[in-house]
């Protein structure tokens, strides 16, 4: 889909060569995992996704009851955690579950303390003994994570919405946990095809259980404008109004997308909002002709080629849009960041495409936003405080990787996307029905097993802010779809951004994970039984 059309076949040879020698491993990991999930079987602290920083075990373990009280601190965002936590458990286990603020025997207390700063903006610590299990933090979001924690180490049946048998048991000692990188992200393509505000929420509640804490949603693409402008109504009536395939699309009004907002928000989960330009501009150059150099509207696209379309960079009116589509975003957005795309602008000149990107950051700082990137910024001048987000590959394109590296040493942050490695649109094989294939084959093991840290060659590990994983909507439009592809992928990704490399070993991560099948499933995530994952008889 991109220019170069890498290896694709020499790799999907080599990786089915790897699935079949593991696919013997897989058999003799299946007693681990099963053992794991056996039911009244408490799982070990610590066989979590993402593997925390430190695990301590210790003692005997605790009990969840009837009796049981969720107690928190009084500020509301740690009573909200606690609702969460209540909602969560309350259905499996069919226990009342009181949020209260009253000290309560034998608890799950939530705590904020100023005294631990050492755990940082996103780390908790949870302590488990038959009186209790504490999760401390420093800040909301830790408690949130701490939260996600104590989900998986309860048994994964504690997911599903009706009653279960217990018992409900979590390992006795200590984890303390903090991340290895700020930014971890999921990107949805609600573009290619339009995913209503319910399967974006679903997909935030599925991302937060693995400490994703950004969601990068890329609202504008050839084939659809996805989100209300009030300047330039026609974008979203006309530009909204179809979709890859020709189906009827669709947007997001101000309100929907502040639901999305909101939901995310009560995930700790950051939206980075994306309108991609100059390049991939089709649904507003169809929906406003005098955006078009010669000022015919092209008719709206419903096919998958890239490349084709480019805002006009010469004309005037090309910024007063671009300002009103960035002022009426950054006023919708809470976050730090807008992301201007950037990437496959095949139709711009070179010149072009630098003035047109040159022009546009300041406008993004003028509402009070950092610019975010493809990398392809980095040809032409990162404003102060953006990221570029890599998304080339492990092989090809070493000058551009160069480029990107360079950028990073005089200061622009990266996020890291290689294609070949965490592109969730990729098929996992050859016979993958859904998803594309010109970044090769990603199995699971090749999406887990690098390192973001030593990935760019000439990049300082400072300038590494994090890991994101797109997913592109060519194929995709159903939940299932965005199941198969994500699951079990994302957990994957999750863990390169959160968890030490120290911690980095797929012998014992692919059991983690197939311990993590019967949670899915509780959740009604129809993930892909990959071969190389020791999953559990279910
Ligand atoms: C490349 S990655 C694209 C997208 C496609 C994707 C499909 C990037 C920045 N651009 O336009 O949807 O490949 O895998």
């Amino acid at each position: 889909m991109s220019q170069p059309r890498p290896l694709p076949r020499l790799l999907g040879s080599l990786l089915l060569v790897t699935a079949a020698a593991l696919s013997s491993a897989a058999a003799a990991g299946q007693a681990t995992a099963a053992s794991a999930e056996r039911a009244g079987a408490v799982r070990p602290l610590g066989q979590i996704i993402p593997a925390p920083a430190s695990v301590s075990p210790a003692g005997s373990p605790y009990t969840l009851t009837s009796a049981t009280r969720i107690q928190t601190d009084a500020t509301p965002e740690a009573r909200a955690v606690g609702e969460r936590l209540a909602e969560v458990l309350r259905p499996s286990t069919g226990y009342g579950l009181p949020v209260t603020t009253r000290p309560a025997p034998q608890s799950i207390r939530l705590r904020l303390s100023s005294a631990e700063s050492a755990l940082g903006e996103e780390g908790y610590r949870l302590k488990s003994a038959p009186g209790g299990v504490t999760i401390t933090a420093l800040r909301p979001a830790g408690l949130f994570h701490g939260v996600q924690t104590l989900r998986q180490l309860l048994p994964a049946s504690v997911e599903a919405d009706t009653p279960q048998r217990g018992p409900w048991q979590v390992a006795g000692g200590t984890i303390t946990d903090s991340p290895r990188y700020g930014h971890r992200g999921a990107m949805l393509d609600v573009s290619r095809h339009f995913l209503t505000v319910d399967q974006v929420k679903r997909y935030i509640d599925h991302l937060a259980l693995y400490k994703i804490n950004k969601l990068h949603l890329h609202l504008s693409d050839d084939q659809g404008w996805r989100i209300a402008i009030d300047s330039w109504p026609r974008l979203t009536t006309y530009g909204g109004s179809t979709e890859v395939g020709g189906g009827p699309g669709g947007y997001y009004t101000k309100a929907q997308y502040r639901e999305i907002l909101r939901h995310a928000s009560s995930h700790y989960m950051e939206v980075v909002p994306e309108i991609d330009m100059p390049g991939h501009t089709n649904a507003a150059l169809a929906s406003y002709a005098e955006l078009n150099c010669d000022g015919v509207a092209p008719p709206l696209y419903t096919g998958t080629a890239v490349g084709f379309s480019s805002l006009c960079v010469p004309k005037q009116v090309t910024y007063d849009f671009v300002d009103d589509v960035i002022r009426e975003l950054a006023a919708l957005t809470p976050g730090r960041y807008i992301h201007i795309g950037g990437d496959e602008a095949h139709s711009t000149s070179r010149e072009d495409y630098v003035a047109f990107m040159n022009k546009v950051q300041p406008i993004v700082a003028k509402y009070g936003k950092t610019v975010v990137g493809w990398h392809q910024l980095t040809g032409a001048s990162p404003a102060k405080g953006a990221l570029a987000q890599y998304w080339g590959l492990d092989g090809t394109g070493q000058a551009e990787k160069a480029q990107v590296a360079e950028a990073a040493k005089n200061g622009t942050g990266l996020i890291l996307s290689p294609a070949d490695r965490i592109y969730l649109d990729m098929k996992y094989n050859k016979d993958t029905e859904l998803g594309l294939a010109w970044a090769g084959y990603v199995s699971v093991q090749r999406s887990y097993d690098w390192n973001p840290g030593t990935y760019l060659p000439g990049a300082p590990a400072a300038a590494i802010k994090g890991v994101e994983a797109p997913l592109w909507t060519e194929t995709i439009s159903r939940n299932e779809h965005i199941d198969h592809m994500a699951f079990p992928r994302l957990p994957g990704v999750a863990e390169l951004g959160w968890s030490p490399a120290a911690t980095h070993d797929w012998d014992t991560y692919k059991v983690r994970l197939a311990a993590q099948g019967p949670r899915l499933s509780a959740l009604g995530i129809d993930y892909y039984r990959s071969p190389q994952v020791p999953w559990p008889a279910q």
